[in-house]
Order: C-alpha cells, then sequence, then structure tokens
C-alpha cells in the first residue's frame, strides 16, 4: 500500500518524503480521505485559495496502479477557489501509476514559484527524486501543445498532469488536465495549479505497471476477462457515456435552456447515433480495457472526446442543436483546461441573463458563435462579461444582483452538472449533499429515482443516496480506482472487496464501507463550517429555480420540486449522517469517527449539539 508523502515547495524549490502515519492510513486508506485530513490539519483556515499558502494535493489510493481494470485515476484536491470549500476531483492518467510505484500515496504542493516552473519526479536508488524545471516556453501554450512538448522531451510513457491557459489565468472552474481529453478537479484545482505558476508535473518510470503480488495479478487478469464478457460490454463500447443524452430525454432530466426544462427538441442531433457517425476512434485512460472516450470530428475536422456531460451542458442547456458545433465548444474547453460542465452553466446564465434584459451583452439562445467567442472572453479575462463569468456562475450572480440568483444554478458554488431535477428530488437531494458543491460523482440517482416513483419524497430515498455517497464518494474515492466497471454493471462491487482484501488484508462489506464514508464526510463537512466560520442550511438547498418555475413540457409537465418534501429529506439525510438539525456533524458522532480532535476544533466554531 502506498505510504509516502512527497511535500514539493515551490517557492524554494525543496522536496522531502516522508511516511504518512499508518493509522491515518488505517482509517482513511488513500485519495479523498488522505487529501481531506492533509488540508483539514495542514491549512491555516481561511487561506486565500489562490495565495501561495493553499495547498494541491495529488492523491492515489490503495487500489491504483495495480494491473486491475481502470486503475489508474488521481485525486487532485485544494481549497476551492470556487466555492471556498473543500474541493477535489479525479482523472485518468499515468502519473497515478508512477506515483504507486514509487509507493507516494500524497504529493502536496506548497508555495508559490516566482517563475512559471514545472516539477519531474523521476526514480533514484528506489526513491523519489524531483527536479524543478523552467516552464517560460510553455506558460501560455494550451494544454495539447504543452502536452506534446513535454511528452517530445519525457517519452510516450511519461506521466502527467498540467494546466492549459485557463488555470494561468486563475479561472474559477479551472481543472487539471491530461491524457487531451482527461480532465479533473472542477471546483478550480487547475487554478490553484496556476496561482503556484506550477504548469505541470511529469513523471518518468523505468517500469509502467505496479507488480505487487500473484494473487492479484490473477484476480485482475480474471476481472479483466468479466469485463469483456459482460453483457453490457458491446454496448458501452459503442456508447459510452454517450448513452445518457436519449435516456435523459427520455426521463425529463436533460437540462434545456439553463435547467429550465428536462426535455429539448433538438436533443435527436445531440445522440450517441450521431455521435458515431462522426467517430473516428476510441481513447481511454491508461490501464483500462473498456474506453469509454469517443473521439468524434468536430465542424472544422479536429478531434475531441465526446462525454454525457459536456454534450448536455454546451448542447442542450445552450440551446444548440448540432453537435459537430458542441464538439468544437468541448475541444475549446480542453485547450484551455476549463471545465465543460460550468463553462455550459456558466453560458447558459449569461443567456438567461441576456434575455432577461439584465445583461448589456445580447447572447442569444443557440448561439454557438457568441457562446464561442465568451469562451476566450473568459480564459483570457477579455471584457467585463468575459471577467464576471471566469467567476462562477454564484459569484457573476451575486455582483449582477436584480434576482439573478434565482437562476444561478449551483450548489455552494459549484455549478450544477447535467440533470435537471424539477422532477427528481433524489437526485436533487444528490446535488444539495454533495461534498465539494453539485456534482453528481458520489451519487447518481437518475435511472433508479424513474424505477421506484420520480415525484416521491420517501425515506428510502435518502437511504438510497447515502450508500450511493458512501460507496462512490467514500470507498472509490478513497482506493481512487475509476468506478465506471462497477456503476455500468460490469463488475459488481465483490470484485473491489476482493481486490481490497487482496492488498489490505481487509474484509471489506458494506459496514466498512458506510464507516468509511461517514467519517469522510463529516471531515469535509467539517473542513467547510471551519472555511466558511458556521453552517446555514440554505448551503445544503438547490436553486430556487427548481423550486419556482414549474416544467413546462414532458412527462412532468407542471413539476416543481416541493420545498417542505425537500427539507424533510434533508433533515432525515443530517439524522442519517449523524449531522444535527443545521447540518453540522454532532460531537459523538465525530467522536465514534475518530474525529476527537476535528470536534475540539470545530466546537470552538459552532455548537455540536
Ligand atoms: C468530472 C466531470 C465529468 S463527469 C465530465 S464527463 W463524466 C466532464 N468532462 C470534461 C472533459 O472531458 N473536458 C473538460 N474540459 N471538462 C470536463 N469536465 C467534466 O468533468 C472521467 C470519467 C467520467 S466522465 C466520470 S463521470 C467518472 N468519474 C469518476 C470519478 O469522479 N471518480 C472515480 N473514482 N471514477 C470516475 N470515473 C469516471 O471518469 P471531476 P477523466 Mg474527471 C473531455 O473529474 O472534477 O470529478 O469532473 O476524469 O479521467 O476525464 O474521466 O460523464
Ligand atoms: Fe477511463 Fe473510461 Fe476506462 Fe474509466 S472507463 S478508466 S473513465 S476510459
Amino acid at each position: 500500500m502506498p505510504n509516502l508523502l512527497l511535500r514539493i515547495n515551490l517557492a524554494k524549490r525543496e522536496y522531502s518524503i516522508q511516511k504518512i502515519d499508518s493509522s491515518i492510513l488505517s482509517m482513511f486508506y488513500g485519495g479523498r480521505g488522505i487529501a481531506a485530513w492533509i488540508l483539514w490539519n495542514e491549512l491555516r483556515p481561511g487561506v486565500d485559495p489562490l495565495g501561495p499558502d493553499n495547498k494541491l494535493v495529488f492523491a492515489i489510493g490503495p487500489l491504483t496502479g495495480l494491473p486491475i481494470p481502470s486503475s489508474s485515476k488521481l485525486l487532485v484536491a485544494a481549497k476551492s477557489p470556487l466555492t471556498g470549500g473543500y474541493g477535489d476531483g479525479v482523472l485518468g492518467t499515468e502519473l497515478a501509476i508512477y506515483m504507486r510505484i514509487l509507493g507516494i500515496c500524497a504529493i502536496v504542493v506548497e508555495g508559490k514559484s516566482e517563475k512559471p516552473i514545472y516539477v519531474h519526479i523521476s526514480e533514484s536508488n528506489g526513491r523519489a527524486k524531483v527536479e524543478f524545471e523552467d516552464a517560460e516556453d510553455l506558460w501560455g501554450l494550451n494544454a495539447f501543445e504543452a502536452e506534446d512538448r513535454l511528452k517530445r522531451a519525457y517519452g510516450r510513457e511519461a506521466g502527467l498532469a498540467l494546466i492549459g491557459p485557463g488555470g494561468e489565468n486563475l479561472v474559477r472552474f479551472a481543472t487539471i488536465t491530461a491524457g487531451k481529453g482527461r480532465s479533473g478537479g472542477r471546483p478550480g484545482m487547475g487554478a490553484v495549479m496556476g496561482s503556484k505558476r506550477l504548469k505541470a508535473i511529469v513523471a518518468t518510470s523505468s517500469k509502467t505497471i505496479c507488480e505487487i503480488c500473484d494473487d492479484l495479478q490473477r484476480l485482475g487478469a480474471e476481472a479483466f476477462k468479466a469485463i469483456k464478457s459482460s453483457a453490457v460490454f458491446d454496448n458501452w463500447i459503442k456508447q459510452g457515456t454517450m448513452a445518457t443524452v436519449r435516456l435523459a430525454q427520455e426521463l425529463s432530466v436533460l437540462p434545456a435552456y439553463n435547467f429550465s426544462e428536462g426535455q429539448f427538441d433538438g436533443y435527436e442531433r445531440l445522440t450517441a447515433e450521431e455521435m458515431r457517425r462522426r467517430e473516428v476512434r476510441l481513447r481511454s485512460c491508461p490501464i483500462c480495457n473498456m474506453p469509454c472516450g469517443h473521439v468524434v470530428k468536430d465542424d472544422v475536422g479536429r478531434e475531441v472526446e465526446l462525454d454525457y456531460e459536456n454534450v448536455a451542458m454546451l448542447g442542450s442547456n445552450l440551446g444548440i442543436d448540432d453537435l459537430a458545433k458542441v464538439a468544437r465548444l468541448n475541444r475549446l474547453a480542453d485547450l484551455y483546461g476549463i471545465d465543460t460542465i460550468s463553462l455550459g452553466n456558466v453560458i447558459g446564465f449569461a443567456m438567461e441573463a441576456s434575455e432577461r434584459g439584465l445583461l448589456e451583452d445580447k447572447i442569444e439562445w443557440g448561439d454557438d458563435k457568441k457562446a464561442m467567442e465568451l469562451i476566450g472572453d473568459i480564459v483570457y479575462g477579455w471584457g467585463s462579461l468575459g471577467r464576471l463569468l471566469m467567476l462562477g456562475v454564484r459569484e457573476a450572480a451575486s455582483r449582477i444582483g436584480k434576482g439573478a440568483f434565482e437562476f444561478a444554478m449551483h450548489v455552494k458554488g459549484l455549478e450544477i452538472t447535467a440533470y435537471d431535477c424539477h422532477a427528481a428530488p433524489g437526485m436533487a437531494l444528490a446535488y444539495g449533499t454533495s461534498p465539494i458543491g453539485a456534482h453528481h460523482k458520489d451519487a447518481w440517482l437518475i435511472v433508479w429515482e424513474s424505477q421506484v416513483g420520480r415525484l416521491d419524497y420517501s425515506r428510502y430515498k435518502v437511504e438510497k443516496l447515502v450508500e450511493l455517497q458512501n460507496i462512490r464518494g467514500g470507498f472509490f474515492e478513497c482506493m481512487v480506482v475509476c468506478r465506471f466497471p462497477w456503476v455500468e454493471g460490469l463488475l459488481g462491487i465483490e470484485w473491489y472487496y476482493k481486490f481490497a482484501k487482496a492488498i489490505l488484508g481487509i474484509d471489506f462489506d458494506y459496514d466498512k464501507v458506510a464507516l468509511l464514508g461517514d467519517r469522510v464526510y463529516s471531515l469535509i463537512r467539517a473542513f467547510w463550517i471551519r472555511e466558511y466560520g458556521g453552517w446555514d442550511i440554505s448551503l445544503d438547498i438547490p436553486p430556487p429555480k427548481w423550486f419556482k418555475r414549474p416544467l413546462s413540457k414532458g412527462p412532468f409537465k407542471g413539476a416543481r420540486l416541493e420545498y417542505d418534501g425537500y427539507m424533510t429529506m434533508l433533515r432525515y439525510y443530517y439524522q442519517l449522517r449523524g449531522w444535527n438539525e443545521r447540518g453540522i456533524p454532532r460531537r459523538g458522532t465525530l467522536e465514534r469517527l475518530g474525529l476527537k480532535d476535528v470536534a475540539d476544533c470545530l466546537g470552538g466554531i459552532v455548537d455540536l449539539q
């Protein structure tokens, strides 16, 4: 199990390696848990997210980099400049594998370099060696160009995590990228990297996979086979996440016109079938035999990888019904290293604000050319609208005033991902309680919720939500492997328990997963409370639009979220997590989870009863 912490100080150009306390590893294992623990312990409360004292953590887990399916994921975390709370994201990159080979569980990047810089991590006598390299020539290059340069210098197998101009220019929703299409850290992790003037981390190694034990090699080989022989494999390979476009339309959750509707008249021109007509090849993260990266040509013939989220947010949500044009916007986001989801959200917000006469600029629904121009403005801070939107939708709405917050589609400052929730209270609660702000990554309830009753506000939905959060946001994010093989039904959860047993010697079951989930969730909630100087229950409630403006068409015509029903579910959620009615973890809960020190600190800020 990787147990080293590599600390890199960019201001001093120094690094050190230390062991992570085994008691901390046995509580959190890796990934999100370790990252949250480091940020909780090492950040000064109230630290400026874009100042030199914020820290950027790259973390892997016990299952990363092993010869098991889809295991090349890397978690990136920091205090978010977009939300002001805890932020993280996960991307696929060889860097994760090299960290594993070197036994590094977490890289903590501190300080700020005076000049643009990148770091090269390699191996010297079995230990990590860090070299600090000048990045003046790379600064300003887009993510693809910078990646090409670094691969030319360090070889095709080099592991990378880098930023584009979005991160350099501190766009609050800039991400960290790799592999020309892998992008992680929606809550502005790329901006934190840019604020440190760190263009890239490059890693090289003589090995390309961590060979660990025979048991695991055998198990991994069986799992790869099980994926290939799964009944859903063929369909997955054909459509990947893009199958969701048609599904979302049918279920009336496809965001349209800044989340005003759950259906879009032009959806047929955005589907997986349309994608396949333009497809040139498939691409995957390293160590994956179920690639989901569908590379297509955009309207000017350049290659770009499509995903449901990207297409929904830059397509239907903006009223654009041409996949090739959507692909072009998607490609720009990848080149600049900014999050497609937040991008579609801020542009949709601007279109609605313009329609309501709240902006000087005119930007109409479906205007892909204007959207394209706006992307450049956002990334380079050109013009007043670009400068406004680069701050994210919460800040933009607060600066505009005049009721703009009513249609600013975010929770805790993180823009909502691609599911309309007028008629999906379970999914709305998933957004409301996601530990980084509105994201589906911890709990995706849409299909299940459609099977059990969409307009139902019952307790079993909250129980299902907590279960999913514990598995996805707790177990998978601490083990740090791709969850798609499990989510998409190609590998059952018992496979992951077997992998964990082989590597950690621990018999996992749902109770252990729930304990881990509770621990991680309560720690992250404590982080937010400390940063916000308290807690307001309204921070766990989705935006007013879904409560106030009913759907005007589709199978749920007339539906909107019911405030009382939502609040009943939210209160039950707090109860299940052991938090009080104000959403604050109780002292007893924190102590049961082994977080007594956290309770002592938090008790000085808020009442823990
Ligand atoms: C994730 C978010 C998602 S969620 C998508 S599509 W998805 C968007 N992809 C973007 C992109 O592409 N380019 C871009 N410029 N911005 C983008 N923003 C959006 O980012 C990703 C896959 C996907 S594709 C998902 S759900 C799964 N996410 C996992 C997760 O969170 N944890 C985990 N253990 N396994 C996961 N497996 C799947 O990984 P964020 P990737 Mg991404 C072009 O990170 O910040 O959470 O945002 O990492 O390597 O690209 O793989 O339908
Ligand atoms: Fe990457 Fe997709 Fe494979 Fe997961 S399933 S590892 S996101 S290519």
